[in-house]
């Protein structure tokens, strides 16, 4: 059997040969598209003069508002599945925006031409007309409304809910102690190694685009809407994707101006962001809690209070909406606490917008409840497992205060195996003894509690053609993580045959039926369990062929190994090739089955510790990272340990060096200069464990995802291994080398 065991990624070569296709490297004759971008904060837009532009030598076109939104039925909103939408203030985004600009590098115009070099210098001669307004770059000026962004929205909190359970002010009277705690995550930007891209042809009234995303059926639904087309005229091809971090599931302005010129001009139109519009087109997190917590001496949390401020930039994007209601939802996490009481407020600023990056929503909520949990544990004079176990769920199925059901797991039994495996304690010791010589180094620890498997359903078709060969065509749609060789091993283990027979296919709503994609680590949980329903379907009906080959009832068919049997003769036996074909001879013929397959969402957790050292200028580097992780059934090992290594590199940037600075103007003022992504010379010695006692989802697959865990956990392990080398307390991420040294 292959599941469970560390199989290399199938489809590996092309990457590592440099064979890989991605939307730059689709060779077409496509035009080229550029973008003018407000160099201000907020400025009415007075004039876009075009003339000079046109003049550039292969320059085809420079479209502004006036050409490109009146072709869009609607705009850019948030996703509906998870939001009742009315509780939002926002506007559809056009493409372009008609009165004024709203943050610096907010795109105003398109310009296309016959090479990107045309095209580079052309942007530089459109002649924007601004007339400057003041800007509110900061979350809490914004809130003041004192200058309203989106003047038809009369204010810029977009979204303000109190998310009460249980009786918070009994539990503030009953307090022995109230701990105050601020946790601050700065903007960050996910930085895929491929950045955004798309290719847009409009011919016969068809639409084909080639895109960088991670939810192709969803954008066929959105572009359908926009533009007027039906869905069934529109192709969304996803090619290999380099990368996408959470920041691909969101449709921006300009892919939108993308797709209306290539209708307005019957030609395709193609446009890869540099890696400066990269930067400004996808940035993440940026959200500050501030609260009190009521507690008892002995380390019991009696109730939390507080407000959660998060910044939206200047538009709401597809996915931002998501945050402001899953964060506090999840700020419970995995402890009793029953009395809350916490304010989310969302707010418009003139600054790029807010999009998602891997775990959005979970790192945010977990990095409160865990500065919560260790700075409680210092206020009290407690160790960070005491504080946590004193406080952990014990009894599973478990609802949480704001409805949250998480499925299975033993919470306090996994810290205790943790700590014991991942060496917590003698690592503690080894820093105490380590500082006394003089050396800054610390230990912390963190425990999550993480939502996953959001869907609520998804898509998996299995083809076995005529001689035995499968393809399966899955919904999920993997760009790096490797998923497709997990249900490669899950299906060729449903069918019990050589996993060389088994091609998984995705990404282009003209193969595949239907999807939601990859996101919220789903894919392997939901869209493997898709696909062994749709395994269990071919494997009835292939043994529905082999009883009416002789003339038997289905139950007296066996199947093991490659062979179908008659239970009371033995010697009759059929290969699994030989049904294969019979069945395209039949009369009902051929091996296609398909399955939308639903189920609720499961709770992965864990425990992760890191060891930070500081040296004299005040730059912290992660040395150690040990994750003990509940994963559910472990499919593949070393794809799952690679999701921990990943993520905790990310985790290491996030806590330690990433930030997208805005300068008071909202404009961005980081470059890959000193907006430091971590190296290999930055990443720590990973020890990564799963659980060998887990416990599985209610899933098919018994799996649980881990594509996001160690940056939901990572930043507050990595913050408490600081605190524990500096002595001092932090609550920001990043924390930087002059806060480090203060
Ligand atoms: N896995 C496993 N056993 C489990 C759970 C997972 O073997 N019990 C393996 C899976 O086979 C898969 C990987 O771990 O190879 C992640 O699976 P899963 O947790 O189901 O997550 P998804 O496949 O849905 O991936 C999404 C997740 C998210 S939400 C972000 S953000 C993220 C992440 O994956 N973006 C990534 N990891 C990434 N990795 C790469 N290389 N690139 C990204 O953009
Ligand atoms: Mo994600």
């Amino acid at each position: 059997s292959y599941v469970g065991k560390p199989l290399k990624r199938l489809y590996d070569d092309k990457f590592v040969t440099g064979r890989s296709t991605y939307v730059d490297d689709i060779r077409m004759p496509a035009l080229y598209a550029g973008f003018v971008r407000s160099t201000y904060p907020h400025a009415r837009i007075k004039k876009i003069d075009v003339s000079d532009a046109l003049k550039v030598n292969g320059i085809v076109a420079v479209f502004t508002s006036k050409e490109i939104n009146p072709l869009l039925k609607g705009g850019i909103r948030p996703w509906p599945t998870y939001i009742d939408l009315r509780s939002f203030r926002y506007i559809e985004r056009k493409a372009f925006p008609e009165d004024k600009a709203k943050y610096v590098g907010e795109p105003l115009a398109i310009v296309i031409g016959q090479d990107k070099y045309s095209v580079r210098d052309a942007i530089d001669k459109v002649v924007v007309d601004y007339e400057p307004i003041r800007a509110v770059t900061k979350m809490e000026e914004a809130e003041k409304d004192e200058v309203i962004i989106h003047e038809e929205l009369k204010t810029n909190v977009s979204y303000k809910i109190p998310f009460k359970a249980g009786e918070v002010d009994k539990a503030f009277n009953e307090a022995d102690k109230i701990v105050k705690v601020e946790a601050i995550n700065e903007r960050l930007i996910p930085n895929p190694m491929e950045p955004r891209g798309i290719i847009s042809r409009y011919e016969a009234g068809t639409l084909t685009i080639w895109y960088s995303t991670q939810v192709p059926h969803y954008m066929r639904l959105e572009f359908s809407r926009i533009f007027g087309i039906p869905e069934s005229k529109i192709r969304v091809s996803m090619p290999d994707v380099g990368g996408a971090f959470g920041s691909k599931v969101h449709l921006m302005p300009e892919e939108l101006a993308v797709v209306a010129s290539s209708i307005i001009l019957g030609r395709p139109v193609r446009w890869t962001a540099t890696r400066t519009e990269e930067m400004l087109a996808s940035e993440a997190r940026h959200n500050v809690f501030t609260g009190d917590v009521a507690v008892k001496k002995d380390g019991t949390i009696l109730g939390i209070k507080g407000k959660l401020l998060l910044d939206l930039g200047a538009y709401m994007t597809v996915t931002a909406g998501i945050q402001p209601l899953i964060i506090p939802m999840m700020i419970p996490g995995p402890y009793k606490i029953r009395n809350l009481d916490i304010e989310s407020v969302a707010v418009y600023t003139n600054t790029p917008p807010i999009t998602m990056y891997r775990g959005a929503s979970r790192p945010e909520a977990t990095y409160i409840i865990e500065r919560i949990m260790s700075t409680v544990a210092d206020e009290l004079g407690l160790d960070d497992v005491t504080i946590r176990e004193r406080n952990l769920v014990t009894e599973l199925p478990y609802t949480n205060p704001f409805g949250l059901r998480y499925d299975s797991g033993d919470y306090v039994g996994l810290l205790k195996e943790g700590v014991k495996r991942l060496g917590y304690y003698e690592l503690k010791k080894w820093a105490e003894e380590e500082r006394r010589k003089g050396h800054r180094v610390g230990v912390g620890l963190a425990y999550y509690l993480e939502i996953c498997s959001f869907g609520p359903w998804e898509y998996a078709e299995i083809r076995v053609d005529e001689r035995g060969d499968i393809l399966v065509i899955t919904g999920t749609t993997p760009h790096g993580q490797g998923t497709e060789t997990a249900i490669a091993q899950i299906i060729a283990d449903a069918f019990q045959v050589d996993i060389s027979r088994v091609r998984v296919i995705w990404g282009d709503t003209d193969v595949v039926a239907a999807s939601m994609g990859t996101y919220g680590s789903r894919s392997v949980t939901i869209g493997g369990s898709a696909a062994i329903k749709a395994a269990e379907k071919i494997l009835d009906k292939m043994k529905r062929i082999a009883a009416s080959t002789w003339n038997v009832d289905v139950q007296e068919v066996q199947y093991e190994k490659g062979e179908f049997k008659l239970r009371s003769d033995p010697s009759k036996r059929m290969s699994w090739d030989d049904v294969a074909n019979v069945a395209y001879r039949s009369h009902d013929p051929g091996l296609v089955e398909k399955v939308i397959y639903e189920n609720d969402v499961t709770f992965p957790y864990g425990v992760h510790i890191a060891v930070v050292e500081v040296d004299d200028t005040g730059i912290a580097k992660v040395l150690e990272y040990r994750a003990y992780d509940d994963i559910g059934k472990v499919i593949n090992p070393a794809l799952a340990e690679a999701q921990i290594h990943g993520g905790g590199v990310q985790a290491v940037g996030q806590a330690l060096y990433e930030q997208a600075l805005l300068n008071e103007n909202g404009q961005l003022i980081v470059t890959y200069a000193d907006y430091y992504v971590p190296t290999t010379v930055e990443a720590p010695k990973f020890t990564s464990i799963f659980a060998e006692q887990y416990h599985p989802s209610n899933y098919p697959t018994g799996s649980k995802g881990v594509g996001e865990a160690a940056l939901i956990v990572g930043p507050a392990v990595i913050i408490r291994a600081l605190e524990d080398a500096v002595g001092a307390r932090f609550n920001k991420t990043p924390t930087t080398p002059e806060e480090i040294l203060k």
